[in-house]
């Protein structure tokens, strides 16, 4: 089969990523196209990979097999309706849309046209970590609660309450879902005092707290200027026993009157095995013409749940409210 010619819109750090992977370390693919509103980057990164910069996203998504699309995130959604347009598989990064207008949308487009072209980048579903702990799941009997933990050592896109919903926790909004095999009934959030580097009017460190359809608590804190390097964490609390994934770290060191390891400073290291798996999986899936991992029906809700829960941070708890699956994505 002829590799598959893959066009990347946007090359900062996750769209570089992935143009990186795709050209190294994927099989059955090419990065044949790449575009960035800055030309310089996308050049360097063409030079780099051997590949062509397109003039405009437009003519990247003609010119390509398929797409991924690692833009700023408001800009996600209206280019997945220009691969929907024309008919390119796409690889989504999260969130589908910040807003729920925009995510859905993109549902409607899918549905309209009949057929399922949108897989979204929650990559942590392709991590060993978080796949292991959804496989012991059935050993630790009724899962009861879930802990979460989020932290990354500095702001990254500037530090914006609604961001760290839509941006962040959203990670935690689709995981979970998926784990638990559930979806959400309510949200709220509890802040405490700011940090001193939390812009005025921001708050962080928040915990978000959310109960599924079927009664578990899902407990996320989700900090975003923790200072001392990323980390993610995750304990499911059952009837019968709990289950932990830990930060991903595999060697621990002992020296100079310590014991430890590692943190990474950017989820790139902790969760580079899951990127290029989702890849992988993604390239082998559009080449049966099948999508895979997250459905821009996971995409809507998890952006459902982020936006309910940026609205609880100054109104209180909110339900959430999910609309019926569409037969496409049942
Ligand atoms: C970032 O955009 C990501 O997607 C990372 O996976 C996440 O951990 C980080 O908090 C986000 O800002």
């Amino acid at each position: 089969m002829d590799p598959l010619r893959i066009g990347v819109i946007g090359t900062g750090n996750i769209g570089t990523a992935h143009a990186r992977s795709l050209a190294r370390e994927i099989s059955g693919a090419e990065v044949a196209w790449v575009y960035d509103a800055d030309p310089a980057r996308s050049t360097q990164l063409a030079d780099e990979l051997g590949a062509n910069v397109a003039p405009n996203v437009e003519q990247l998504i003609a010119s390509s097999d398929a797409v991924v699309i690692a833009s700023p995130d408001d800009r996600h959604a209206e280019q997945a309706l220009l691969c929907l347009d024309a008919q390119r598989p796409v690889l989504c990064e999260k969130p589908l849309a910040p807003t729920v207008a925009d995510a859905q949308a993109v549902v409607d487009a899918e549905v309209d046209l009949g057929l399922r072209l949108i897989s979204v980048g929650f990559m942590r579903r392709f991590d060993p970590g978080y796949a292991a702990l959804k496989e012991s799941l059935p050993g630790i009997g009724h899962a009861l609660i879930v802990h979460n933990v989020h932290r990354n050592e500095a702001a990254p896109y500037g530090l914006a309450t609604s961001m760290t919903m839509t941006n962040m926790a959203i990670h935690e909004f689709d995981i979970n879902r998926w784990l638990l095999d559930d979806d959400y009934a309510t949200v709220q959030v509890v802040a405490g005092r700011p940090g001193p580097r939390t812009p005025e009017g921001q708050l962080d460190p928040v915990l978000v707290l959310l109960i599924t359809r079927g009664g578990v608590i899902v407990e996320i804190e989700a900090f975003i200027n923790a200072a001392y390097g990323y980390e993610v964490r995750c304990e499911v609390v059952g009837s019968d026993g709990t289950v932990e994934m830990g930060d991903g770290a595999f060697l621990t060191r002992r020296s100079g009157r310590a014991i430890g390891h590692d943190v990474p400073a950017l989820w790139l290291g902790r969760f580079a095995d899951a990127y290029r798996r989702q890849l992988q999986a993604w390239v082998d899936a559009t080449q049966r013409g099948r999508t895979s991992g997250a459905t821009a029906w996971d995409g809507l809700l998890a952006t459902i749940t982020a936006n309910a829960a940026v609205t609880a941070v100054t109104a209180g708890p909110q339900a959430i409210e999910t609309p019926e699956v569409p037969a496409l994505y049942r």
